[in-house]
This record gives structure tokens, sequence and C-alpha cells, in this order.
């Protein structure tokens, strides 16, 4: 029978069986996707083949996965971590403080997604806690994110109802990323009153404190509609690709980069007569989003 990861604790997952019904499984032997170095081989959303023992199910097969996202694993082994595979759009939480998210860890949460092509979300969470100027860093964050094809959404989890976010949700498989405590949890728990999970204030916003989700998890808010909870991260894993593709990933830079001298060969760095670094000079292109860019070339780690 064919299913779907709802959850995963690395041991045993929650699988959805094609006849409705959950059945707690174990992985059988050595399964492996080809090419993905990774520490959990089933990760939430991947289709499954079961087979039903006493109840319970083995996972026999996972399924081609049409993308996943990939969170760096603790130890910088080398090997990451799928966060969750099949996913139609990528949603991460933000807040401009409590804890604070870097523009940096957005951008490359954003590559990420983009790689794939999977469509992006920011919800700019506690916005209650800001102060008029603090407001008004995120309304020109949101019109930045905005002009390049991200949905924004500004809220508090904590006191707003969350229709708007809904209906942006409905019919789609989407992954709910972020910082430790910046709020996933909350947010979830008010789409839907079925949602109950725990939230706790973390007592260091540094992010050395124990996270509160520790497992991945998937949600069906209706039919057709799931919403997945993840363990907060600190950093993003990239998929693997050459320095040529980086820009293809930053929309803004995608068409410009066409008029660069040396064209596809061109990285953007200093090479003279390049579109890129004179639509940064001008403005078109957001210096914080150039200085993401120039990071993510100079990390070897994400590049091989
Ligand atoms: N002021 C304020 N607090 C919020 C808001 N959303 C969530 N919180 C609080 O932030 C704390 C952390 O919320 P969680 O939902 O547990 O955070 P999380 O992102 O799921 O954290 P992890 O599971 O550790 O990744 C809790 O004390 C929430 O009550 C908000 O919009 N405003
Ligand atoms: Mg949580
Ligand atoms: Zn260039």
């Amino acid at each position: 029978m064919k299913g779907l990861v709802l959850k995963s604790t690395g041991s045993w997952y929650d699988v959805l069986g094609e006849d409705t019904h959950h059945y707690a499984s174990r992985v059988r032997g050595k399964i492996r996707l080809e090419g993905i170095k990774e520490t959990n081989p089933v990760a939430v959303g991947d289709h499954v083949s079961i087979e039903i023992q006493n109840g319970e199910g083995i996972i026999t097969d996972i399924l081609p996965r049409t993308n996943h996202m990939l969170r760096q694993s603790v130890k910088k082994t080398g090997h990451s971590h799928v966060l969750a595979a099949n996913i139609d759009q990528a949603l991460l939480v933000v807040t401009l403080s409590m804890p604070r998210t870097s523009l940096g860890f957005i951008d490359r949460f954003l590559v990420s997604a983009e790689a794939f092509r999977i469509p992006q979300l920011l919800v700019f969470n506690k916005s209650d806690l800001l102060d008029s100027e603090g407001l008004k860093t995120q309304q020109s964050l949101i019109e930045l994110y905005s002009s390049i094809g991200v949905t924004c959404i500004a809220t508090s989890a904590l006191n707003d109802a969350q229709d708007t976010s809904l209906h942006l949700l409905e019919n789609k498989i989407t992954l709910v990323a972020g910082h430790s405590g910046v709020g996933k949890s909350t947010w979830i728990n008010k789409l839907s009153p079925t949602i109950n999970q725990k939230t706790s204030e973390i007592s260091d916003y540094s992010e050395k404190g124990t996270h509160t989700t520790t497992f991945g998890e998937m949600f069906q808010l209706d039919e057709q509609t799931f919403i997945i909870d993840t363990p907060g991260v600190k950093e993003w894993g990239l998929v693997e690709m050459n320095e040529q593709e980086l820009s293809d990933y930053f929309p803004e830079m995608r068409e410009v980069r066409l008029d660069c001298k040396f064209g596809s060969k061109c990285l953007h760095i200093n090479e003279p007569k390049c579109a890129v670094q004179e639509a940064v000079k001008s403005g078109t292109i957001a210096l914080s989003r150039f200085e993401s860019y120039l990071s993510m070339m100079a990390n070897e780690d994400n590049r091989k």
C-alpha cells in the first residue's frame, strides 16, 4: 500500500495510508535515496510503500521526491537533514526581535526553495512587540521581499485571527520553518481548533536553549490542505550547486545578469561591466540581497 509520511522521529514514522488509516511504521533494512547524503532516510512528506504486519507499517520503499528542504546538520559532517519533502510552498516565520531573524538567514531559505522553484512565503510574526521604528523596518522588508515575488504577511500569532493566511494555504502542502521561538507552532495552532501543539517561551533567544518542537509533523487542515511544523533551525543547507548557478536563485538577478559583459561566466563579484553590480549601485537590487549573495558565494561549505 502507498502512504504519506506525516511524522518522523527518526526511528518510527506516522504514515497515512491510502485507506485513510494511520500506521505507526518502521523502516525495513536500509533504504536510501540515490545521491542524497542525509541523516534521515525517510522525511515528512515522503510518499512511501508500506507493508502492514500486525497493524504496524513497514516502510519498504520511498517514492522519488519532487523536492526537499535541507537543514544543516548539527555537526556539519557534510550530511544534511531533510526537513520535509514534496512540498508545494515553503513558509518562513521570521521575527525582528525575540529572536531576531537575520536577512542572511532569510535569503538562504529563499534560495534553498528557489533552487527547486518552490514558491515562498514570509510570515513576519510578533508584530505586536514592535515599536513604530520596528514597524517601519518590517514594512520596508515586506516591500523588498514582495518585489521579488515572495508573499509576505505581517501578523501576531497571539492576537490575530489567521483568515488571510488560511486562504494562502488552501489545497497545498506548506512547510513551515524558522528559528526556534519565532512562533511557528503558535501560528499553526491558530489555523485550526484541532491542532493543539506544545508551545513555550524559550529562555534564551540566542538559540542555545531547548527547542519546543522536536520532530517535524504534518497536519491536515482539509482534504487537500496540509501544513508541516518543524523544529527550529539555525542554518540552512543549500542543495549542491555550482558558482554560476547561484544568481539563478535570486529572482531579481536572473534577468539582469543576461547583460553582464562576461555573460554566463560572470560571478558578479568584481568583474568589469557587470550588470548585477551596476543594479546594486543604482538601487534596483537591494544591497542586503547582494551581500547575502556574496556571503553564500564565499561559504565553501555550501557549494561543492
Ligand atoms: N508577543 C508574541 N509572542 C508570541 C507570538 N507568537 C508566539 N509567541 C510566543 O513565542 C513563544 C515561542 O512560540 P512557539 O510557537 O513555541 O515557537 P516555535 O517557533 O514553534 O519554537 P520551536 O518549536 O522551538 O521551534 C511562545 O511563548 C509564544 O507564546 C506573537 O505573535 N507575539
Ligand atoms: Mg514549535
Ligand atoms: Zn555580472
